[in-house]
């Protein structure tokens, strides 16, 4: 199969992690995967193979939740006629490409990425897989052996994404042009979701799920967690993230889900109560998580249509991915393979 294009090449991923994805999942990335998918020439991976870095579920979980995050992002509108969607783990190319990218990385470059700070904190750097660590150098490698031009992500990945451009700069100064460096996209509005009870902090699926919207969140659910976010005691509708964090992500959020600005929900809403604020939120978010979960159901009574679109996703994957990991490994001299002499 081969894959001829002159659009510039997206790519993004989203780990199965937890049973669905949360609303900054969404409105920070998937949401612009489905816009880019017509103008550009689009990937789009599960990342599983991310999804054991820390607190690796059960196998039988761990497959499960793949399956949902496919679902979810079909549901969320990603055609798999107009983009390759697939699951990281269904190419060998992506370990391939990342030993190449560790052997030029530095422990002290590494060490820099604030998300493995993070999430070993927790428990300590000495009780981490060494798996945390390389963790953004497997994203270097997703990214790169697409030839990416840009990646969609939220605000949180900008890091990453300086070191993969660091990456493919390096390699091509040093073993020749090899890889297209791309850039990040990383939309203005809604980059970065704030948990609802703790709005220092983004909105995670690894936090507390009080302050976490779940797409799969039934109706009462989403108004319970909208209704109880924390916002301030002065109460003026009034986008000021700096000084009103809480209040300004659920306007945030609102204007996200109505085709708005946040100017217009402040002039909406100015005067009004937070009540009044946190209801139509509520509602917006209902209005779109319902049908969405319904759909999400509804593609996951059919595993083997899921298998269908993944293994043709990958087919279109491996096409592009395979040329890059030949063209990286002569590039680095290791000797090319020789067919084996036929039997007989
Ligand atoms: P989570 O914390 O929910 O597990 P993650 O960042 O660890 O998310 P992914 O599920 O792979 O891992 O994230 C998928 C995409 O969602 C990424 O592009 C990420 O930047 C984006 N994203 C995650 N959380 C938010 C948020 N709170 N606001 C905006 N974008 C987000
Ligand atoms: N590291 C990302 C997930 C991720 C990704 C990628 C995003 C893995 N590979 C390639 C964009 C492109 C995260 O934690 N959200």
């Amino acid at each position: 199969m081969q894959v001829v294009t002159t659009k510039p090449r997206v790519l993004s991923g989203i780990q199965p992690s937890g049973e669905s994805m949360q609303l900054g999942n969404y409105l920070g990335a998937v949401r612009n995967w489905v816009s880019m998918q017509d103008g550009f020439d689009a990937f789009y991976c599960v990342v599983d193979l991310h999804a054991i870095t820390v607190e690796p579920p059960a196998p039988e979980e761990l497959r499960q939740r793949t399956r949902i995050v496919v679902a979810q992002l079909l549901a969320a509108g990603l055609d798999p006629q107009q983009c390759s969607l697939f699951v990281q783990s269904h190419l060998a190319e992506h370990p391939q490409l990342s030993w190449v990218l560790e052997c030029i990385t530095g422990f002290g470059e590494a060490s820099r990425m604030t998300q493995f700070k993070d999430k070993s904190a927790k428990s300590g750097v000495e009780r981490q897989g060494v798996g945390l660590f390389t963790y953004p150098i497997l994203m270097a490698a997703d990214i790169l052996l697409y030839q990416t031009n840009f990646v969609p992500v939220g605000e949180d990945q900008r890091q990453h994404l300086e070191l993969t451009r660091n990456l493919a700069q390096r390699f091509n100064q040093r073993y020749g042009d090899t890889f297209v460096v791309p850039e990040p996209y990383i939309p203005k509005e809604a980059a970065k979701i704030l948990d609802l009870q703790d709005p220092s902090a983004k909105m995670s699926k690894s936090r507390g799920d009080a302050g976490t919207v779940y797409l799969s969140d039934d109706a009462s659910t989403i108004s319970k967690k909208i209704k109880r976010a924390v916002t301030d005691a002065d109460g003026e509708v009034r986008y000021d993230l700096q000084a009103k964090p809480g209040l300004s992500n659920l306007m945030t959020i609102h204007a996200a889900f109505t085709n708005s600005t946040t100017e217009k929900v402040e002039a909406e809403f100015a005067g009004g109560g937070y009540g009044a604020l946190k209801s139509a939120v509520a509602d917006s978010v209902i209005a779109f998580a319902e049908p969405f979960a319904r759909r999400t159901r509804e593609l996951l009574e059919d595993p083997a249509e899921l298998d269908r679109i993944l293994a043709l996703g990958a087919a279109k994957a491996r096409t592009v991915a395979a040329e890059t990991v030949r063209a990286a490994y002569s590039n680095v001299g290791f000797l090319a393979p020789a067919s084996a002499p036929t039997a007989g």
